[in-house]
């Protein structure tokens, strides 16, 4: 099953947004992997977002994502890279499509609310460095069976 890395960033924890976050997620029918609510530090904000260092943008980044703790997750289920982008919306909230999240409780791309990977390779990398093996659940839902197909 496929996996994502998803962050309610701090302006979403401040804002008590967290909660609809994570109702969005499972009403959808994804299933909760892992989740543990933290003060990133300025080694794994920069590990994160590495692949942006040099951009105008990768100062405010870090102090942003440091800034206030934040709730990380794992969420699993079929195309759970895309479904969990699609419910969150484009990066720029003024883009993103009525009904997402950014869109619904965002408007500037450096406050928008939320993180997840995008692309399973880049989940599976992500979710090694935030999370260790053990904290990852294993399980099933009785309603497994009326979400996913197989
Ligand atoms: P994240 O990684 O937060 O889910 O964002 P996206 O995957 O949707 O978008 P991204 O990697 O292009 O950007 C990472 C992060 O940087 C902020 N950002 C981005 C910003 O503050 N200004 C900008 O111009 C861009 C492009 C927002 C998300």
């Amino acid at each position: 099953m496929e996996r994502t890395l998803v962050l309610v960033k701090p302006d979403g924890v401040q804002r008590a947004l967290v909660g609809e976050v994570i109702a969005r997620l499972e009403r959808r029918g994804l299933r909760l992997v892992a989740a543990k609510f933290m003060q990133v530090g300025k080694e794994l904000a920069e590990t994160h977002y590495a692949v942006h260092k040099g951009k105008p943008f990768y100062d405010g980044l870090i102090s942003y994502i440091i800034s206030a703790p934040v709730m990380a997750m794992v969420w699993e289920g079929p195309n759970a890279v895309a479904a969990v982008r699609q419910t969150m919306g484009s990066t720029k909230p003024t883009e993103a499509a009525p009904g997402t999240l950014r869109h619904d409780f965002a408007l500037e791309v450096g406050r928008n609310l939320t993180h997840a990977s995008d692309s399973p390779e880049n989940g599976e990398n992500e979710i090694r460095l935030w999370f260790k093996k053990e904290e990852l659940v294993e399980w099933k839902r009785e309603v497994d069976k009326w979400v996913f197909e197989k």
